[in-house]
């Protein structure tokens, strides 16, 4: 008897990758795309996609999950919530952030984060690390050790007084990412200028949570991006800048492109759906929902975040995932109680709206090509953080992470997702699209109506070198 070809066959897809649209179908065997082609041979299972379109799997490559908080205060999804969560939503990969306490070695953060995640992620998932503290230890031996074992990543604040480097420290930190070819991303607004206007707004009594818009306008942002450009052209390395909120970063950003420098950016769904007004528009606490950083700006910032996906001035489109509840005593009102801006977490939850979202208004509302849409959800975060051609792209060879996309009307409710938050800043939003099916290399994780994953089906993938953009001599485009 002759065994058959392939595990697995996909007939009748359209295809969409980065650069190309066309008809095929996909043989998968071993968790790989082994072959691509019309009228393929036989497989031990089929699935018909019907003409339907079929992109890579997401690759988000921001999002918290189990992150440590400072009690009371604790995230909503760990490794399984977070990544059933996110294979719903048409995401096979997740890169997370190991972060280093101050006072902790980069190690010891990296060991527990592997313990938080170990036996849990139904879909592949990495680490990017958070430097805190960079101690000549950390400077001189940890990073550089764990870099090379594939950490190959890592973001630095500008703000959040647990978490923030001074300029000194950014430099000595975007050093080591030169010497040793790591992609260092900056989470760019002003600490000092926040804490400013924190204590004005306080001594005024505006502490309801629309006014942490107040206290991080543009100009916070704007100015720290300009200066994490300028100190990464002193050290002449590549930065990556995350969550873009709105038109004041991305002139600098514009900027540093038209003078050589290579400055990524990446931007969110809450940038494109989200405003200012949704924190609140009187005083009362439900807009702590929404409280992110950096906050959503106005209608004319959207469209300008748009554009920006459309032209190339961003890279990459991720959820910046960061799951707090609203009730209770460990997200939204830390200890029970509303408390003053300051005080409430930041962050959104994302992980599982953020394809549906961007494929829906953006594809199917004819703001972005399909092609657009693959390069900035998967293919591009693949390759900008060590991946592809792994992850990121539907090539033979390349691991059978799949969406086939239902195109229908919906309505989001929180009710339907599958992430352990209690809430989704885009409860009611109509909808075009859903994904009807993903595979994890090759497992089908989500049929369109039942989660399918097991806990410790995902791996832990040790990445390579940034493959973005080869880097020229001198670090410059
Ligand atoms: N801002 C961050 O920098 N991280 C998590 C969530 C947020 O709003
Ligand atoms: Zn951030
Ligand atoms: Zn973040």
């Amino acid at each position: 008897m002759i065994d058959t070809a392939f595990d697995l066959v996909i007939r009748h897809a359209r295809i969409a990758t980065a650069s190309d649209t066309f008809s095929a179908d996909i043989g998968i065997t071993g968790g790989r795309i082994v072959q691509l082609g019309t009228n393929l041979g036989a497989g031990k299972k089929k699935i018909d996609a019907a003409g339907r379109t079929v992109t890579p799997g997401g690759v988000d490559a921001h999002c918290h999950l189990d992150q440590p908080m400072a009690p009371p205060v604790r995230m909503a999804d760990d490794f399984n919530t977070g990544t059933r969560a996110a294979a719903c939503g048409g995401t096979t990969t997740v890169i997370s952030f190991a972060a280093q306490e101050k006072g902790q070695s980069l190690r010891a953060a990296v060991d527990d984060y592997h313990r938080r995640a170990d036996g849990r992620a139904h879909i592949d998932y990495s680490f990017h690390l958070i430097v805190s503290d960079p101690t000549a230890q950390v400077l001189t031996e940890e990073l550089p050790a764990l870099i090379a074992e594939g950490y190959t990543s890592f973001k630095i604040y500008m703000t959040y007084d647990d978490l923030k480097l001074d300029d000194g420290q950014i430099l000595d930190v975007l050093d080591v990412a030169r010497q040793h070819g790591a992609m260092a991303m900056i989470h760019a607004e002003n600490a000092d200028c926040i804490e400013w206007l924190t204590r004005r707004l306080e001594a005024g009594g505006r502490t309801a949570p629309r006014f942490h818009a107040h206290a991080r306008p543009m100009l916070v942002e704007r100015e720290a991006t300009h200066r994490a450009i300028a100190l990464a052209e002193l050290v002449d390395v590549p930065i990556l800048i995350v969550h873009v909120s709105g038109r004041e970063a991305i002139e600098q950003i514009r900027w540093a492109r038209s003078h050589g420098l290579q400055v990524f950016a990446e931007t969110c769904p809450q940038y494109l759906f989200l405003t200012a007004e949704d924190l609140g528009i009187d005083d009362s606490y439900q807009g702590a929902r929404c409280i992110c950083s950096p906050p959503p700006r106005d209608k004319a910032n959207q469209e300008i975040i748009w554009n920006g996906l459309n032209d190339g001035l961003f890279t990459l489109f991720s959820s910046d995932h960061a799951p707090f509840n609203y009730d209770g005593s460990e997200g939204k009102k830390p200890g029970g109680s509303e408390v003053e801006f300051r005080h409430i977490p930041n962050g959104l939850a994302g992980i599982e709206t953020r394809m549906a979202l961007l494929y829906s208004e953006g594809v199917l509302g004819g703001r972005i090509t399909l092609q657009k849409f693959v390069e900035l959800t998967a293919t591009n975060p693949a390759k900008a953080y060590g991946l592809h051609p792994r992850k990121g792209t539907i090539a033979i060879g390349s691991d059978a992470d799949l969406v086939i996309w239902d195109e229908r009307d919906l309505v989001l409710r929180n009710t339907q997702l599958h992430h352990a938050v209690d809430h989704t800043p885009y409860e009611g939003m109509a909808l075009k699209a859903w994904p009807g099916l993903t595979l994890s290399r090759g497992e089908v994780v989500w049929d369109g109506q039942e989660f399918h994953g097991r806990a410790g089906s995902g791996q832990f993938l040790s990445r390579g070198a940034p493959s973005l953009m080869p880097r020229q001599p001198g670090g410059r485009a």
